[in-house]
């Protein structure tokens, strides 16, 4: 009783830092998306709000109509001094932690999607604060489609 309790708490004050791990990479081909004829979309992009020098994360739906895979392989945001694509992961012992996702694969014909507690878009060594309301700017490459860049509006988490 003891060692659940603890772990109760434990799961309480770390809650915070594990903040988008609850679940794996999503890959989904679903049928509320229509995919475009061809390329990239990048559709439903939000951020979580962060405090100045501390972390965020961006989450999006992306949409590859092509034929072909598809890989991202460079992102910046004006925001950020860091940015990398995190995936969730069960780490073993009832915890969930985050690292680079080692596979940043787009399938023909998919959609990914990027949510609280899966796959996302994290932002580190933040150099301003966002809150609700503001908008983040963020350049993502892929190997086939070449550079987005997107504005991903600040909201809390639901
Ligand atoms: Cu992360």
């Amino acid at each position: 009783m003891k060692a659940f309790l603890f772990k109760a708490l434990f799961l309480a004050v770390a809650f915070p830092f594990f903040f988008s791990c609850t679940s794996q990479e999503e890959i989904e081909t679903q049928a509320q998306f229509d995919l475009p004829e061809d390329g990239i979309e990048i559709v439903d992009a939000w951020a979580r709000p962060g405090r100045d020098g501390g972390v965020s994360a961006i989450y999006m739906h992306v949409l590859n109509g092509s034929a072909e895979t598809d890989t991202l392989v460079a992102f910046s945001s004006p925001v950020a001094g860091l940015v990398e694509l995190h995936e969730t992961f069960d780490r073993g012992d009832g915890m969930m932690g985050m690292r680079e996702s080692e596979e940043p694969y787009f399938p023909a014909r998919s959609v990914v999607s990027m949510r609280p507690g899966g796959l996302h878009i994290m932002l580190m060594q933040l150099n301003t604060a966002l809150s609700e309301g503001d908008e983040v700017e963020l350049s993502l490459t892929f190997s086939q489609a070449g550079e987005f860049t997107i504005t991903a509006p600040v909201r809390s988490p639901e």
